[in-house]
């Protein structure tokens, strides 16, 4: 059933949140990277918000759903929507970066969070997805796996292992969705070295594999419920963004990956999402 539009709303409404916050915390960290999450906000708002079977009330029950963010260092994004669904604390999402914190700059496994894997050493995300869904079919869970990648995360050879294995495993309550927006940590793709069509390529290793506007929250609802539905084979959306979406000067620039905007840009980033003079005051300080 499409979303309605309040629901859609209500959706938007959490992306907007992702955004501001990726601002706050890495604006207050001094480091890390707001260009992934900024466009990423809208696809993994819907993901969260719509159809991750996971909260505070069944964060270890053996058969939710499971989420591992193999692009870790986009995290400031995923922390936000852990936060919006009551299993991290919202005072804690400053102490992101921090000595002691437990949201450090790439996800750390913690459970009481939320957190089912550790990642950032790009790569492994997919090899643990397989394995995850396939011990959920084994023990006979109702468990859908998300698995978030990335096109640079796809340049790294055992992405396609594991593509491999989870298409002649049978894999199918696995869906992973790639943010592909062109850009990776020294530049553009096709400046360092493009990945091409990976519709074409997740097509080839016998996925059921999509091209979606990342952009477009019914498009992304609507594949995410086709993934859901579709028995055989697992499913690959290919989510089409752009880096810092949202915020004009971060807009598909790829010098955002892994910047901190300064007390200046945060306060012009954070008006530009909507946040009222005054709370932006005393937000910067
Ligand atoms: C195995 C491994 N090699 C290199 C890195 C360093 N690294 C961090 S982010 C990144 C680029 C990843 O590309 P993508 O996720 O597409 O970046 P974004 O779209 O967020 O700019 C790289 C190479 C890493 N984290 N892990």
């Amino acid at each position: 059933m499409a979303l309605t539009t309040q629901r859609r709303d209500e959706i938007a409404e959490a992306a907007r949140q992702v955004r501001i916050d990726t601002v706050r915390m890495v604006h207050a960290a001094t480091c890390g990277h707001p260009g992934g999450p900024l466009g990423m906000a809208d696809f993994m708002a819907t993901l969260f918000m719509e159809h991750l079977r996971l909260d505070a009330s069944n964060r270890h029950a053996p058969d939710r759903d499971r989420f591992v963010l193999g692009n870790g260092h986009t995290c400031a994004g995923y922390y936000s929507l852990l936060a919006q669904k009551g299993l991290i604390e919202r005072d804690e999402l400053l102490t992101f970066r921090k000595f002691g914190s437990p949201l450090q700059g790439h996800p750390h496994r913690n459970l009481d969070l939320g957190i089912d894997f550790s990642t950032g050493s790009l790569g492994n995300s997919l090899s643990v997805s397989v394995g995850m869904a396939l011990a959920a079919k084994l023990n006979g869970w109702d468990s859908r796996i998300y698995s978030a990648s990335s096109d640079g995360e796809s340049q790294e050879g055992q992405i396609w292992e594991a593509a491999t294995a989870a298409a002649h495993h049978g894999a199918t309550n696995l869906t992973v969705l790639v943010d592909f927006n062109n850009v990776q940590i020294d530049g553009h793709m096709r400046d360092v070295m493009d990945v091409r069509d990976l519709r074409v390529k997740y097509d080839a290793f016998g996925w059921h594999a999509v091209d979606v506007d990342g952009h477009d929250i019914d498009a992304i609802d609507a594949a995410l419920v086709a993934a859901r539905e579709e028995t055989s084979a697992p499913s690959a959306l290919i989510l089409h963004t752009k880096i810092g979406q949202g915020v004009s000067f971060m807009h598909d620039q790829p010098g955002w990956h892994g910047v901190a905007p300064n007390d200046e840009q945060a306060r012009d980033a954070l008006l530009e999402l909507g946040v009222a003079e005054a709370d932006v005051a005393a937000m910067i300080g």
